[in-house]
């Protein structure tokens, strides 16, 4: 391998040459010390990596589904970890060489275990909808797959002789799944028809109630009975309501149905101990899906529990769905599971919770639609359609043109559809770990509001295509951005996104042709040299 020595425009000696040792960070150290190693093959991705810091700390973050990573959990992901194979599980893999990564995975699951009180937990799934199809197959596994191959008198489906095996892919193949409807906040892999999931099940939904935009489990119960679902699945992107897992199973157990929940969302107010007893799915469900990146404040990653009746169907995620598994970042999720047993996560959690809470209050008070009247996790939802006439396409583009980066959305029986939408979902998880609050969270509510009651669909132009304008373009004054911008660059000044990094100790002729955009004063003005 190439060997290199620091030379004198080396980032990370320009840091410790500018830094009092006892201020030198490791995370920043290491952060400055990547940049060097990678810049000297791959300019334009060390520039890339500067400039997305540059645009986290230029905007506030509110997707619902995004948050901040501690430099540990990034750190444990970028390391010779990467270059090994390990398909199988802990001290059962098909690879040699396996050990260290059993040390990390056996950590992991470990960790998993007492964060969430499972009986089981699985950590090598890629993403959320990788947990839900490892789930999924594991479901139809123990309750499918399995009996057949007994009454077969086998126990692995290699030696099913064909036409057998075509009868058994049938039993295996249209089970039904009844899971919340997309447009009341269900995930896509729950059996949207763009999904697999629509696919590999005859995919049943519910809703929530029409008028009160709330989960009616009467109706829900209702509905389970009607569709007799193999699959009863719980479990959200965009609903804003605690859940009663414990109800939820007694229908799944009425009708005879597993109960899956995906709690991709919320994993991280189950470990803080804002969802408990009845709201904590992990005692209710037979098994249990997640990210390990979202409120949880992990590595972008997946993650199943289940009873223990599903771990060794659960287990066999790698081969039956998953590629190999990624050590690297199951050693990012160790790490990150750690960070989420200690107190303060728990009170950080409880805090997301408070804060998407006032951003529903001071939303509403200057008269914003939300759907459900508030909030009891770290989603609110808006209605800018019913609000301001906008779609939630035209919000989301004007509101980051003022430094608010977040996701437009459907809203239940949304008239206007899955593209443009009628909604924003904004979340609270990062916002919170930069540490705002009350304050902080009625300015961002304040420019919301100031900036989509002054902006208007825009007028079409001769010859355009009148529905595209007056859904995806939009007119509002410069004046209106440009104060909206100073707002909440002077909130970012006082929050700033990863402050151990000092981005004044990089120049954009680090990376050659690369040049770095130009800085609000949310980020050192060096930069932009
Ligand atoms: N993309 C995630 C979200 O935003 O909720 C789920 O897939």
């Amino acid at each position: 391998m190439a060997q290199s020595s620091l030379n004198d425009d080396s980032i990370v000696l320009r840091y410790i040459d500018s830094t009092p040792r006892e201020e030198i960070h490791p995370g920043a150290l290491a952060f400055y010390a990547s940049l060097d190693e990678i810049r000297r093959n791959s300019p334009d991705v060390a520039a890339s990596i500067v400039r997305e810091l540059v645009s986290q700390r230029s905007n506030v973050k509110l997707i619902a589904s995004e948050n901040y990573s501690s430099l540990a959990t990034q750190l444990a992901q970028g390391n010779l970890f990467t270059d090994k194979y390990a398909e199988g599980y802990p001290h059962h893999r098909f690879y040699a060489g396996c050990e260290n990564v059993d040390d990390i995975e056996d950590e992991a699951c470990a960790l998993a275990l007492e964060l969430f009180g499972a009986e089981h937990a699985y950590v090598q799934p890629h993403s959320g909808a990788d947990a839900n199809l490892v789930a999924f197959l594991a479901i139809l596994g123990v309750t499918v797959e399995s009996p057949a191959l007994e009454r077969l008198g086998v126990k692995s489906p290699v030696p099913v002789p064909g036409e057998d095996w075509s009868k058994l892919r049938e039993e295996l193949q249209g089970r039904r799944l009844l899971a919340m409807d997309f447009f009341s906040g269900g995930h896509l892999s729950h059996g949207y028809r763009f999904n697999l999931s629509s696919r590999l099940f005859d995919a049943y939904t519910y809703t929530v109630d029409r008028e009160t935009k709330l989960l009616d489990l009467d109706a829900v119960r209702a509905r389970a009975q009607e569709v007799k679902p193999h699959i009863l699945l719980a479990g959200y992107s965009s609903y804003t309501r605690a859940i009663d897992f414990a109800r939820v199973r007694e229908i799944a157990d009425e009708v005879g149905a597993v109960l899956m929940v995906d709690m991709a969302h919320f994993s991280g107010l189950v470990a803080g101990k804002v969802f408990t007893g009845d709201f904590d799915p992990v005692p209710h469900a037979h098994v249990v899906s997640s990210t390990t990146h979202k409120t949880l404040r992990g590595p972008r990653g997946g993650l199943v529990l289940c009873k223990e009746q599903f771990a060794d169907a659960v287990d066999k995620g790698c081969p039956t769905v998953l590629g190999g598994p990624l050590p690297q970042v199951i050693a990012a999720k160790a790490v990150s599971f750690r960070e989420a047993l200690q107190p303060a996560f728990s009170e950080y959690a409880h805090r997301i919770v408070e804060n998407a809470r006032t951003l529903a209050e001071e939303l509403q008070s200057r008269g914003m639609a939300v759907p459900t009247g508030g909030t009891d996790n770290h989603i609110v939802l808006a209605d800018v359609d019913t609000t301001y006439g906008l779609t939630g396409w035209q919000a989301e583009g004007v509101l980051r043109e003022c430094g608010l980066t977040l996701n437009r959305n459907v809203l239940p029986f949304d008239p206007i559809g899955p593209w443009y939408t009628s909604g924003l979902r904004l979340g609270t998880s990062a916002i919170t770990t930069l540490g705002m609050g009350a304050e902080e969270i009625a300015e961002i509510a304040d420019v919301i509001h100031a900036v989509l009651s002054q902006t208007e669909a825009a007028t079409p132009a001769a010859g355009e295509d009148e529905r595209k304008a007056k859904k995806g373009r939009y007119e509002v004054p410069t004046s209106v951005i440009e104060t909206a911008r100073a707002r909440t660059r002077d909130l970012l000044d006082r929050y700033p996104v990863y402050p151990e990094i000092d981005l004044g100790v990089i120049s954009s002729t680090d990376f050659g042709r690369q040049t770095l955009p130009e800085q609000g004063s949310a980020a050192p003005s060096a930069v932009a040299s």
